[in-house]
């Protein structure tokens, strides 16, 4: 059964440009309530275990260093079919093929400094929301 929740990360290069507010701004405007939020630099250990899953991509190493590279900002998102409806926020992985509208689209740099994460199953939503926050940072 679909969830209602779903789990975001600002990526350091959109946090260093000073996007976090506007990005925030368009997930309110889309209906999402913001049920946990905080700022914070991953350690390389902490980013290579977060994106585990992508360890055999030739990326994997680069986007654990760029994903340790600076702050980020976390988020847990509630709404109805939060991950459905979030991935259709944030747009494609790569910002040239991302819709108008969408926080990639306005925000993302390149396919690996691509503005936003957000969770592509609700299975990973949970893991991922609990990878950051434990229950008394959820509201
Ligand atoms: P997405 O779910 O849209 O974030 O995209 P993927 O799961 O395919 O990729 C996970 C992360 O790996 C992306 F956010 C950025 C990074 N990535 C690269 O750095 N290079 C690539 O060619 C593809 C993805």
């Amino acid at each position: 059964m679909a969830t209602n929740r779903t789990f975001t990360m600002i990526k350091p290069e959109a946090v260093e440009n000073g996007h976090t507010g506007a990005i925030l701004k368009m997930i309110n405007d889309a209906g999402f309530r913001i049920v946990a939020l905080k700022k914070k630099q991953l350690s390389a250990e902490a980013a290579g275990e977060f994106y585990e899953v992508h360890k055999e991509r030739p990326f994997y190493g680069e986007l654990v260093e760029y994903m340790s590279s600076g702050p980020i900002v976390a988020a847990i998102l509630e709404k109805d079919n939060a991950m459905v409806d979030f991935r259709e926020l944030i747009g494609s992985t790569d910002p040239a093929d991302a819709a108008d509208g969408t926080i990639r689209k306005a925000y993302a740099e390149s396919k690996a400094k691509n503005a936003v994460h957000g969770s592509d199953s609700d299975e990973n939503a949970e893991i991922e929301g609990s990878f950051h926050f434990d229950a008394s940072e959820m509201f």
